[in-house]
């Protein structure tokens, strides 16, 4: 049990990216215990998940020492020291044979924007290499990717997650907050009250219920008292947003004033939408003609050119995660340009961030084409900005590596690395085609994974280090809003437990680096203010001190850009322009074409995946809280019963889901809440039901982002023969 150096303090969550504010009390003799605290995004809410972490920190299988594999094959326990030693040598020795990137990086949206911010430095200033990316590349890179384009900038949500409850209307596209983040749907209230919320989901999941009555089945939703779902084959959210871009451009519902002042292209996107009559977007989508109907003039009469509140536009994964992801978040861009929505207090277009540090984590240099402060590597006077702060010359930065699925698609190959640090994912259970990623990571000539618990990824590697977490360190991050936030220390860690900023120091100067490495978390925030300054993501203006000592008016955090230590932060972004090259945002055509792996004979069924609330992630960590796994112990197929009957598979039965990858196991639950030409399982899952084992592996163009949330896949009893 940790040795105790705090009875109380003020932090956050360490899961989403809501960072719901909580506090943490470990008296001595007692169990580490946590209550919500009053926070803008929380309001004093707390999830399971949320009211349960404390558990990870004491897991009985926590990790506690290095681990080396030794000569029997097995993992065995070996000093600091020694494993340090190994992994240093061995990525010299593979940088000596065959090149700096010959060795990898995977990050994780997980880390601090300390840590996050060390590793992206200890990648491309001692590595050197050019091979570093994350998880955020599995989450956010498609909507980062369509709000640079359209809007110039990315921050997510680009005002105050409680600017909710002014609007009239909510569209929410793929989310499903109220599995996903519970705290979060206070701030749906006024509009569910107003009758406008409106959520795009081919399930009725916890979200759509909340829009009220809904016909059951595949009707394409209906009107309920407090908005509408509507309930697309999976896939066609692209198709289902040109559609309605055609009725408000056609009807005349779009605000004219608006696109005259503040956008570029209307010409071209409103050729290219004529042909999506609502007709055609419904035997596309099975939106019915008249919902979409509808639903473009809720949306347009919300809007404030109808005289309306407001409207917000917000994505989630269920849209993004796929090869169209760039293009549909650049629909709804669209969208909630030709409606005049954003830059305009009241209204807007956010993509809702999943993980703690989403946000920092894309800010802050672990993406392969990006330096701190969401600069691109390829800028040179940035280049020469973060090499200075670095003490290195611009030349000695690589140039842009390749995005995860890449990069884990040619490890061990000879285009690609072969040794890989993983800091903050869990890889063999949460990329996509995982069975071909376990392979690749078999076939390096060294697997470093630094951890909390022995993950499945860990339990492959050939060197786990163990490293503290959440609240056994200082820390900030940023929240899904663009809050920089305090995370504080409440407990010491483990005996034989080391920060990952240590282990970067401590591997930088064994590999001979001249560059220096802090291990104060202040400090790396200090030098982070720096590197960052003048960039997109400027955090100049922040320090641990000014974070500590605040309540301002937005509420405790700054949201950046911060730029000077003087500056209030930056709530609302766009309201006096867009940090476009004329200020305006940009209107940019697109055309749907569906899904990579199309439903066919051998297999004729989508498949979607997504979360519950007891789980995080890959599971790692909630599966090892005793309250979530008694709530939902194991994996499951969601199947409506019509699909059922026809395929012979009963409530419970033991169903095998096969894909062009390969083939998972788990029960079947029997539910109207899914259209019955679409299953749905949950990622969180290790082993045979493990659905990541089926998911397809194919990236957005333009992100790099994999289509984890739709595949065509095969169903059948365990045992028995599929009727197709
Ligand atoms: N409980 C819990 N909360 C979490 C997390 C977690 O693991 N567990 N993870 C955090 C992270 S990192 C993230 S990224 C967020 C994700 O938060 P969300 O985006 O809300 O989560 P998902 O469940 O992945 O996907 C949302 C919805 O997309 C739907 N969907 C699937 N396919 C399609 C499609 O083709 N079109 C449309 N319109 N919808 C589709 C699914 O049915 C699902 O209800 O959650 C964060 N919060
Ligand atoms: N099929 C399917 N697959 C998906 C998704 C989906 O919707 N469907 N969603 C994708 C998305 S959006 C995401 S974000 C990814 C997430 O999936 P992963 O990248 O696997 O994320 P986590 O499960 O959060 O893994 C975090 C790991 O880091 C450890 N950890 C916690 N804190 C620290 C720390 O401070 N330092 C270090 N070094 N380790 C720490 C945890 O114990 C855990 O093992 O999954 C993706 N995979
Ligand atoms: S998991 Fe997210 S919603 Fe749940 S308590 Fe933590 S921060 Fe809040
Ligand atoms: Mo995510």
């Amino acid at each position: 049990m940790s040795a105790l150096t705090a009875h109380r303090a003020a932090s956050h969550c360490p899961y989403c990216a809501l960072q719901c504010g909580m506090t943490i009390s470990a008296e001595p003799g007692q169990a580490i215990a946590v209550e919500p605290r009053a926070f803008p995004t929380n309001r004093g809410g707390m999830c399971q998940k949320g009211w349960t972490s404390p558990a990870v920190l004491t897991a009985p299988d926590r990790l506690t020492t290095p681990l080396l594999r030794g000569p029997s094959g097995e993992l065995e326990p070996v000093s600091w020291d020694i494993a340090l030693d190994h992994v240093a040598d061995t990525l010299r020795r593979l940088q000596v044979d065959h090149g700096r990137d010959a060795v990898a990086v995977f990050g994780g949206g997980g880390l601090t924007n300390e840590k996050a911010y060390a590793l992206g430095k200890f990648a491309r200033a001692v590595l050197r290499t050019s091979r570093i990316d994350y998880n955020g590349r599995f989450c956010m890179s498609s909507a980062a990717a369509a709000a640079n384009a359209s809007l110039g900038l990315d921050r997510g949500l680009p005002f105050p997650l409680a600017d909710l409850g002014r609007a009239d209307a909510v569209l929410l596209l793929g989310s499903n907050l109220a599995e996903t983040m519970p705290p979060a749907v206070q701030h749906l209230a006024e509009v569910r009250d107003r009758g406008g919320l409106v959520v795009v989901d081919p399930r009725r999941s916890a979200t759509a219920a909340l829009t009220g009555e809904l016909t059951p089945g595949v009707d394409g939703g209906g009107r309920g008292s407090q908005g509408v779902h509507l309930q697309p084959v999976p896939g066609t959210d692209l198709a289902v947003l040109l559609g309605l871009l055609h009725v408000v451009l056609m009807e005349g519902l779009a605000d004219a004033g608006y696109l005259a002042a503040r956008t570029t292209g209307l010409q071209d996107l409103r050729r290219s939408v004529v042909a999506w009559w609502p007709e055609r977007v419904a035997a596309i989508s099975g939106v019915p003609a008249n919902a979409l109907r509808r639903t473009a003039q809720l949306l347009a009469a919300a809007a404030p050119s109808h005289g309306g509140r407001g409207v917000y536009v917000l994505t989630g994964r269920g849209v993004e995660q796929s090869v169209q992801g760039t293009a549909t978040v650049t629909a709804a861009i669209n969208l909630a340009l030709v409606l005049g929505l954003v830059g305009r207090t009241g209204s807007g277009y956010g993509a809702i961030t999943g993980q703690g540090n989403g946000q920092g984590g894309r800010e802050h240099g672990q993406k392969s084409d990006q330096l701190p402060g969401y600069r691109s590597i390829t800028d040179s006077t940035a280049r020469a900005h973060v090499a200075a702060v670095w003490g290195i010359e611009p030349d000695d930065l690589p140039g842009p590596g390749v995005p995860a699925v890449q990069l884990l698609r040619e490890l061990g190959t000879p285009h690609g690395a072969r040794a890989l640090l993983v800091h903050g994912s869990n890889l063999l259970v949460s990329a996509p085609d995982a069975t071909a990623v376990a392979e690749r990571l078999r076939s390096l000539d060294l697997l470093v994974v630094c951890d909390v618990v022995p993950s499945e990824t860990a339990r492959i590697a050939d060197v786990v280090l163990p490293v503290t977490q959440w609240a056994e360190e200082e820390g900030t991050m940023t929240s899904l809003e663009g809050r920089v936030i305090r995370r504080r220390q409440a407990l010491a860690p483990p005996d034989g437990v080391r920060s990952e900023l240590w282990i970067l120091a401590q591997l930088a100067e064994r590999l001979g680096s001249p560059v220096h490495f802090d291990t104060e978390p202040a400090d790396v925030f200090a030098e982070l203010a720096r590197a960052s300054a003048g960039g997109r993501a400027d955090y100049s203006g922040l320090s641990h001190a000014r974070l500590d000592a605040d309540e301002n008016a937005a509420g405790p955090g700054f949201f950046w850009p911060v730029p000077a230590t003087d500056h209030p932060g930056t709530p609302r972004m766009f309201l006096d322009g867009f940090p476009t090259a004329d200020g305006r945002a940009r209107l940019i055509a697109v055309e749907h074409l569906g899904p990579d792996d199309q439903v066919r004979s051998d297999a004729p069924i989508h498949l979607v995946t997504g979360r519950v609330l007891q789980h995080y992630q890959s599971g790692a960590q909630t599966r090892r809280v005793d309250e979530l796994n008694a709530a939902v112990a194991e994996p499951y197929v969601e199947l409506h019963p019509v699909l059922g009957f026809r395929l012979g598979v009963p409530d419970g039965a033991l169903v095998r889901i096969t894909s062009a990858r390969g083939w998972v196991e788990a029960g079947a639950r029997w539910t109207d809440r899914i259209r019955p030409d679409t299953v749905f399982m949950p990622f969180h899952f290790a082993g045979v039901g493990s659905v990541n084992r089926v998911t397809n592996d194919a990236t957005d163009p333009i992100s790099g982002m994999p289509e984890f949330k739709v595949c065509a896949v095969e169903l059948s009893a365990v045992g028995e023969e599929a009727v197709a």
